[in-house]
């Protein structure tokens, strides 16, 4: 090999190893190799010319270039493993975590009970404590459960189609109501629950009946369905002072008070003789209401003794049975005691608003441990 060539080869041997000194990332010492040792490389086709060279030149020129073709390989190899080292220090460095950081919530913390579901829970806790039972029954009842046997008379209001969901009659596509007493519709109260109870049970009994219920009523302060809790005592001796005990143990458990003043006004209601509407004492501020003590006074529920045609068409002899029953709304009680101004709210299903006005799912109520805390 003469001078000139040797000196080629070097100095392309240098430019090579400036370029893998330079490459600084893997793709660029690929690149680099590729243009070098690749098949159409620098190196590559300086030893494909070996064939056409005598014997003597390809001794020299081959041996040469192959030790140029040694030092790119083995500084390729030398830089790709710094490389290699530096890609990983910075990955490291990058995913980094901060075990200081605080957990993310896990899902049994981030959901909510509802409103509902939650006053739905105190109430039949505080009824349970009592000796209650909880009775439950279907949503779509016969006419005669929902109203006959409760001692509505034909004709009386609340049969009327404009409250009441009825079904049609078998083979009847129309719209009007079917005569007979057993039309079905949606339960407009939980009564049946305790028309049914009565039924099935000998007296004493002692039950709630929450549950939906069903009116054609939609506007600022109805929706076509709502809920109720009902309660039921059937025996020989109970009367409208253990009634009044009951609703005022009730009162103070759920409003969370010590006292609560009660006021009972007469009223009237086809199942019950007496019957009596209530109202508690509250005090209203600008921005929240107490309640048990105050100026005002919010009516919460109804009740009075269970009406002697009632016990009857149940099938229990008045003569030798009695006792009381009373019932509310779930959602007005609910509305009330968590400062929820708009009915409709409850049965939007907005996850903001249910994030405000939600319960954590792992604090259950209990009397003891305190319903709402
Ligand atoms: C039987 C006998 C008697 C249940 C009762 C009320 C009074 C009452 C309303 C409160 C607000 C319904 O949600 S509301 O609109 N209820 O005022 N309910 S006594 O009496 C019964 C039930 C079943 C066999």
């Amino acid at each position: 090999m003469s001078d000139p060539e040797k000196s080629d080869l070097d100095s392309l041997q240098s430019q090579i190893l400036g370029q893998i000194a330079a490459a600084t990332d893997e793709a660029a010492l690929e690149a680099v190799r590729i243009a070098t040792l690749g098949k159409k490389g620098s190196i590559s086709a300086l030893l494909a010319t070996l064939g056409k060279m005598s014997p003597e030149a390809r001794k020299t020129q081959g041996a040469a270039i192959n030790l140029a073709k040694d030092a790119v390989t083995q500084a390729l190899g030398a830089r790709r493993e710094v490389l290699k080292a530096a890609a990983l220090d910075a990955r490291l460095a990058s995913e980094t975590i901060d075990v200081t950081l605080p957990l993310r919530e896990p899902p049994a913390e981030a959901g909510r009970i509802h409103p509902l579901s939650q006053v739905w829970d105190e109430v039949t806790t505080i009824f349970a404590d009592m000796g209650f039972a909880v009775a439950e029954g279907p949503d779509i009842e016969t006419d005669d459960y929902n109203f006959t046997r409760l001692n509505f008379p034909e004709g009386h209001p609340a049969r009327e189609m404009h409250d009441t969901f009825y079904f049609n009659p078998k083979g009847d596509t129309g719209s009007e109501p079917g005569a007979g007493g057993s039309r079905l519709l949606l339960r407009t109260h939980t009564s049946p629950v305790q028309v049914r109870t009565m039924l099935s049970q000998k007296p004493p009994i002692r039950v709630i009946c929450p549950g939906r219920t069903y009116r054609s009523d939609s506007d600022q302060t109805h929706t076509p369905m709502f809920h109720q809790v009902e309660g039921l005592v059937i025996d020989k001796s109970s009367h409208l002072g253990h009634l009044k005990w009951i609703l005022h143990e009730f009162c103070k458990a759920f409003f969370e008070v010590d006292n609560v003043n009660m006021r009972f006004r007469p009223s009237f209601f086809p199942f019950t003789e007496p019957s009596l509407e209530v109202d508690i004492q509250c005090r209203r501020d600008k921005h929240e209401i107490r309640f048990g003590e105050g100026e005002d006074w919010l009516e919460i529920l109804g009740c009075g003794m269970v009406h002697p045609n009632v016990l009857k068409l149940c099938g229990l002899d008045p003569e030798v049975y009695q006792g009381f029953a009373w019932g509310m709304g779930i959602d007005r009680i609910a509305m009330l005691k968590y400062g929820i101004a708009d009915l409709r709210q409850l049965f939007e299903g907005d996850v903001r608003w249910l994030t405000h006005y939600g319960f954590r799912p792992l604090e259950v109520p209990t009397l003891a441990g305190g319903l709402s805390s």
